[in-house]
């Protein structure tokens, strides 16, 4: 065996290993509500290192698999997934990851936070339940703005009631996970193009679905938000986007029988391996419509807001793992630490020196230092989102707040995916040939932050959806502008390159805001490249 053995790292804490993590929840929350949110996200660090994280890796190591038939011929679709699974999905209802963004005696504005500073410690380790979870939050979200608080039906409309308190439940027992189906064979990004999944209806707003769900992720959950065109009594339904209702169903009944659903096949994917993905055949699926008629896509994006700040949260996790993995080198300066790193970091010995010795090699610490300053810009950026999020939800947005939410999330989510696959790849580069190496587990984050970027919407797509927030409301980008030299001009350095910060930012906000108008311009006219 070569006479030596390299030591493991070993994962320590991630919050208390994380000081900059800790510094945001200072600046952004009150005091009391500090140490409550701290309390809390310590006590789940330590669950992390001796819990989740084996969880996790097992979920990776026994990937799911489907049945289709029984030993007798009988057709089942059974889904298997490993128990390891099955635990992390329990220990999201006992930790509260989606309550908490929920729970009505803490003010809405510190529970964003808090729920988005604890998915950002969890989802490294989270063997993709985090997918879920995401569907989950954009699912209560979705029914709560869309239905039950909106038209004042909580309580009356019974699946969208037991639905919300269901997947807002904290108990493990009872607690439900929802599924997000829009992608069709014909279209993912033009969902109203491609949908080719038809609503009849039975009776009130009950409706039998047919079609063909072409991606459709942790497919062992309970109920489902998916789109469909009504058809009506002559057998006609309306194209295109207007032409899109939204439904919840329940994918099983109370016996685990599926609901008129097949599961034709689980995806083979590049990552996300531990993730049930699957094609699934509609074939007379109940389903309730939720919301008006016609208004499908606005209703569902809705869930696409929360997923959108969940992915960004994926991104920022997997980043996290690699600058931080290094970060001890730079002792002050370079805190955001996980103990894994640091571990790794004071024991791999190279050219007689142990790795911490490299920062006095300047290129690499050039390399490192890339990696940190840009992993902790999006995490700015993703915490600016959940404040503006508890904000709205408070209804305390001005009317800027508002819209900044709105143009925020897009810009996060595709910023933070675009910016991780290269990261991570860095990331890798840095632990020399082991990070190529499948049982270190390092791989699988690079599999997996692969698909950040093109689920929940692709880059380019999500280009043209700022677009669309930005089209007729350009001064959005001065009133932002105006923020961050607020910011600015409230820090109490004298330093002058802050001074100039602010004038560059103001002129590179203008520049931007030209060049936006430029683009809306085209995308309006039908172009939809946005070369500026
Ligand atoms: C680990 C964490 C990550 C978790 C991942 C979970 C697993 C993965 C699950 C998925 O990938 S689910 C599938 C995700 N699919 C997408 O993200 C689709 C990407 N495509 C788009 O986002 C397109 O822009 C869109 C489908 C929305 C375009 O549809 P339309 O019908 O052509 O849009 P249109 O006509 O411009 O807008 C219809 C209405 O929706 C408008 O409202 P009004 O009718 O009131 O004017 C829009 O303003 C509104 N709308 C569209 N996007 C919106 C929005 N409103 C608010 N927010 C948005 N983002
Ligand atoms: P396309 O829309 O065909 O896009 C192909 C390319 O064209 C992309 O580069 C895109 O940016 C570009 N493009 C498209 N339109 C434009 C435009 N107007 N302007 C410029 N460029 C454009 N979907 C679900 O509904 N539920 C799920 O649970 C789910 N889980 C998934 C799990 C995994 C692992 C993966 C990989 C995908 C999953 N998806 C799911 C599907 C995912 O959301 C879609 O793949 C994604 O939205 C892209 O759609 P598409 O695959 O049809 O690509």
């Amino acid at each position: 065996t070569g006479g030596f053995s390299q030591e493991a790292p070993t994962l320590h804490n991630p919050y208390r290993d994380d000081p900059i993590l800790d510094r945001v929840l200072r600046r952004l929350l009150p005091e009391s509500q500090y140490v409550k949110v701290s309390a809390d996200l310590t006590k789940f660090g330590d669950r992390i290192t001796s819990e989740i994280e084996h969880l996790g890796r097992q979920a990776e190591l026994e990937q799911p698999r489907l049945e289709h038939q029984d030993a007798w011929g009988k057709r089942i679709d059974k889904l298997v997934v490993c128990n390891e699974w099955q635990k992390l999905k329990q220990i999201c209802a006992e930790e509260g990851v989606i309550s908490i963004g929920y729970e009505n005696d803490v003010d809405p504005f510190v529970r964003r936070i808090h729920q988005v500073a604890k998915l950002f410690l969890f989802s490294p380790s989270a063997g993709l339940v985090s997918c879920p979870m995401a569907m989950t939050d954009g699912a209560v979200k979705t029914l709560t703005v869309g239905i039950l608080y909106s038209l004042n039906l909580y309580g009356k409309h019974k699946l969208a009631t037991e639905a919300v308190d269901r997947l807002r439940s904290r108990d493990p027992t009872s607690a439900w996970t929802s599924g997000q189906w829009m992608t069709e064979k014909k279209g993912g990004s033009d969902v109203a193009g491609g949908c080719d999944t038809y609503a009849v209806q039975i009776e009130n707003d009950t409706y039998r679905l047919n079609g063909y769900k072409w991606f459709s992720s942790a497919i062992d959950a309970d109920v489902a938000l998916t789109l469909a065109r009504i058809v009506d009594s002559d057998g006609n339904a309306v194209e295109g986007s207007r032409g899109l209702s939204l439904f919840l169903l329940r994918i099983r009944d109370d016996n685990g029988n599926l609901n008129g659903i097949q599961m034709v096949r689980l995806k083979n994917k590049l990552g996300t391996k531990q993730l049930p993905t699957a094609e699934l055949l509609l074939d007379g699926a109940i389903a309730e419509r939720i919301g008006e008629p016609g208004r499908g896509v606005a209703g569902i994006s809705n869930m696409l807001n929360i997923t959108r700040i969940h992915n960004a949260v994926a991104s920022l996790g997997y980043m996290r793992r690699f600058p931080a993995l290094f970060s001890f080198l730079f002792k002050c300066s370079f805190s955001r630490i996980i103990s894994l790193a640091r571990d790794y970091s004071t024991k791999r010995v190279v050219f007689g020196q142990t790795q911490v010795k490299y920062s006095k090699w300047p290129l690499h610490t050039t390399t490192l230092a890339k990696m940190e300053v840009e992993t902790r810009g999006s995490m700015l950026l993703l915490f600016e989102s959940a404040r503006l999020l508890g904000l709205s939800e408070a209804g305390k947005s001005s009317d800027v707040d508002a819209m900044m939410l709105r143009l925020i999330t897009p810009v996060l989510k595709l910023y933070a995916g675009k910016q991780a696959v290269p990261l991570v790849s860095e990331g890798i580069e840095c632990f020399g040939g082991q990070g190529y190496m499948e049982d270190t587990g390092l791989p699988t984050i690079l599999r997996d932050a692969q698909v950040t970027p093109i689920w929940e919407g692709t880059t380019n797509v999500l280009s043209l959806d700022v677009l669309r927030v930005f089209s007729g409301k350009e001064n959005i980008l001065l009133a932002f502008g105006k923020r961050v030299s607020q910011l600015l001009s409230n820090t109490k350095s004298e330093e002058p390159r802050l001074q100039k910060s602010k004038e560059s930012i103001e002129s590179a906000l203008k520049e931007l805001q030209k060049l936006l108008v430029k683009a809306s311009d085209s995308a309006v006219q039908g172009e939809t490249r946005i070369d500026t």
